[in-house]
């Protein structure tokens, strides 16, 4: 059964009045006919045991194959693309949803658009951000486009969930520059579209997390194989061959980025 984005603003609305520990009025909900148009099936789906999707090797990073339904999956990447605000930048595309990200916290605050609210709610009500997320960035790459290997910064609650769509792609995780430079990694998460990725604790605050800028990825499930082995492969639906092969990337792949920023100053 799917939903509609109206009874999911009911629901989050009655939630978010209970829950207000700061004593502020919460924000009236804009309701209006367009908000209908967007049947969902997520809410349905329940999540059983984050720990059973832990990526082996990796104490704090997770992979979930198909977290949303094809169906979801195909509304949301429509409207992304469809809508407009795309930023270029040199070698990806990017949106952001919520506000801008500051050393204060979160400011010139948004409402999170309709197509994208319930994958907030649901990633909140299936215990993997502990904060409502209340900002998301989308980011475009095209097969040789990626981002350089960075931590997030302070702003944000030290949970990130990455929703995967469209084409597949390769997260690579390094202790230190050093180890960038010598291509040892600390995991290689390969990113199926409708998968989430989670990572928290040292994979979020310590540890460097990007995308290399290569058209092809290299992939093997021999552990002694460390340059192409790819961390997360029992999970993936669509098994990886023998030895070590080089899968071209095939379409632009978008992810968006769910997390909670501060809304004060951290000082
Ligand atoms: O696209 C991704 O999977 C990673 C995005 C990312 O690192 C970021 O938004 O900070």
């Amino acid at each position: 059964m799917s939903i509609s984005i109206l009874e999911i603003k009911k629901r989050q609305s009655g939630k978010n009045q209970s829950e207000n520990s700061m004593g502020e009025e919460p924000e009236p909900q804009k309701v209006d006919d367009e908000e209908e148009k967007y049947e969902f099936d997520m809410v349905d789906q329940e999540l059983d045991d984050l720990d059973k999707y832990l990526v082996p090797g990796t104490e704090t990073v997770y992979y979930i194959p198909n977290y949303v339904t094809q169906n979801d999956h195909d509304i949301i990447l429509k409207a992304l693309k469809e809508k407009p605000g795309w930023k270029e930048l040199p070698r990806r595309i990017v949106k952001k949803f919520g506000g801008d990200v500051t050393s204060e916290g979160l400011a010139n605050k948004e409402e999170l658009p309709d197509y994208l609210q319930p994958l907030a709610q649901r990633i909140y009500d299936d215990f993997i951000i502990s904060s409502m997320p209340n900002h998301m960035l989308v980011n475009g790459y095209s097969p040789t486009d990626g981002i350089m290997p960075h931590t997030d910064g302070p702003a944000y609650h030290p949970e990130v969930a990455c929703l995967n769509l469209g084409a597949n792609s390769l997260l690579s995780f390094w202790k230190n520059q050093d180890d960038v430079r010598e291509s040892k990694y600390l995991a290689r998460v390969y990113c199926e579209p409708r998968s989430l990725v989670i990572f928290t604790d040292k994979y979020y605050s310590d540890y460097l997390h990007g995308i290399e800028y290569v058209h092809s990825d290299k992939m093997s499930t021999t552990p002694e194989d460390r340059e192409s082995y790819i961390d997360n492969w029992k999970s993936l639906d669509t098994p990886i061959g023998e030895g070590v092969i080089e899968k071209d990337r095939q379409d632009v792949r978008y992810s968006i980025t769910v997390r909670h920023v501060f809304e004060k100053s951290l000082e």
